[in-house]
């Protein structure tokens, strides 16, 4: 039994999924002394690892770990040869981030497995629940890692990473006694999986704005991440002559306004987002020779998206030849947009019918491991309301009447693709 994880066995199960992803929520499921982060194969993902196989296997699952160290639940159907529905969602967190983007949609696929292990059910398919290590790329400088190699998306070179400490990627699989060359061999054989269902608490205020509980998702819009580095002159901030600077502080400055000023002025559904900053020697009384950035841009319309992004690197290049500075730009990962399977929507909307709840659709502005396994299968996304939209912050909220509304739609969703498979 892993000390500080519930089991909750008197919990119904949206309430459980609620209890778990708390328990996650700190030491030592979280690197961080107060608050969340969870970086894939850091120590507290190892340790949630070791909590959720518990509770998969107490849900009558059999479990394993992947060659890309993500772990997986596996509950035979009556037919072991027929392709398995995935169900799945990531284990990491961002930094200082919240308790359920990503746990929520891994406990509510234990708890669907569990109802149907309860009741002594086996569907006419195999259910795998699937806990990717690393879809936020909070320490490695990729994200989508571990959902492109089951997908069979992943070229070997994006396996050559660090982390910010200079850690490489191979070493950290070693700890845990994954070989990095052996790591595309979790990419599942085309036909192996006919679906993957992902549910997730939606990060935006739409659902939580119309009072409903739950969501079909559409489609996920297009992501592009790029790392920006800039280079100018360290100088003694006393003596050197504001003309004769070349400052890369105040180009980073300038160029990050540019960033937000092209994306508002789109009005549009383009969103454009600097995260992370940073800049060297990083002295107060050093003018910066140095400075580097991060640019994510996302729009439901990828050819928005390229124009946007297009307009963007354009002006960096200006503001840095303006200033003298130098400006390297690095296409970090470039995922298209990602409709969901219209025949898993469907089955979708009628299944949150069928749970009494109202049908509403919407477009993903957020990525989702689902985006990527569109390579592989088909894919449905169901969203959960959280209290003010808030994400990727220790804010972050879900009520677990809520979740209980989500695994019954689940669940509803499951049984009718049973029903649908019967005859496949
Ligand atoms: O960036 C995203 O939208 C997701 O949280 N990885
Ligand atoms: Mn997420
Ligand atoms: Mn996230």
């Amino acid at each position: 039994m892993v000390s500080g994880a519930p089991v909750g066995g008197a919990l119904a199960g949206g309430a459980r999924a609620v209890a778990r992803c708390d328990a996650l929520g700190a030491p030592p499921f979280s690197d961080l002394p107060d608050g969340l982060y969870r970086g894939y194969l850091t120590p507290a993902y190892r340790a949630a690892q070791d909590a959720l196989a518990g509770w998969m296997a107490e849900a009558g699952m059999d479990v394993r770990r992947d060659a890309a160290a993500n772990l997986v639940g596996r509950y035979d159907g009556t037919d072991p040869a027929a392709p398995a529905l995935l169900i799945g969602s990531h284990l990491d967190s961002v930094r200082d981030g919240g308790r359920y983007d990503g746990p929520l949609g891994i406990m509510l696929g234990v708890e669907a497995v569990a109802a149907l292990h309860a009741g002594g059910r086996r569907l006419p398919f195999a259910l795998e629940v699937i806990a990717f290590g690393d879809e936020e790329g909070s320490r490695f400088p990729a994200a989508m890692l571990t959902s492109r190699a089951v997908a069979g998306t992943l070229a070997p070179e994006a396996l050559e990473l660090a982390d910010g400490e200079g850690a490489a990627l191979a070493d950290a699989l070693a700890e845990g006694g994954r070989d990095v060359a052996t790591y595309l061999a979790a990419a599942r054989a085309p036909g192996s999986v006919f679906g993957y269902l992902e549910a997730h608490i939606e990060q935006g205020p739409l659902l939580e704005a119309e009072g409903l509980a739950v969501g079909t998702v559409t489609g996920i819009a297009a992501q592009a991440r790029y790392q920006v580095a800039v280079t100018g002159v360290a100088g003694q901030a006393g003596t050197t002559s504001m003309p004769l600077r070349r400052d890369a502080v105040a180009g980073a400055a300038e160029m990050v306004l540019a960033v937000e000023r092209i994306a508002r002025a789109d009005a549009s559904d383009l969103v454009a987002t600097v995260g992370r900053i940073a800049a060297g020697p990083g002295a107060a009384n050093v003018i910066a020779g140095e400075a580097s950035f991060t640019i994510d841009i996302r729009s439901g319309d990828a050819a928005r998206r390229d124009r946007a992004a297009g307009e963007i690197l354009r002006e960096l290049d200006w503001i840095a030849q303006a200033r003298g500075l130098g400006c390297a730009v690095e296409l970090v990962h470039d995922l298209p947009a990602s409709p969901c399977d219209p025949e898993l929507m469907d089955l979708m909307d009628a299944a949150i019918a069928g749970a009494g709840q109202p049908v509403r659709r919407l477009v993903s502005g957020a990525g989702h491991d689902a985006m990527v396994m569109a390579a592989l299968c088909p894919t449905a996304l169901l969203f959960i309301r959280c209290r003010g939209g808030v994400s990727h912050n220790p804010a972050e909220h879900v009520d677990p009447a809520d979740a209980e509304v989500a695994l019954q739609v689940m669940l509803g969703f499951i049984d009718r693709l049973g029903v649908s498979r019967r005859d496949v």
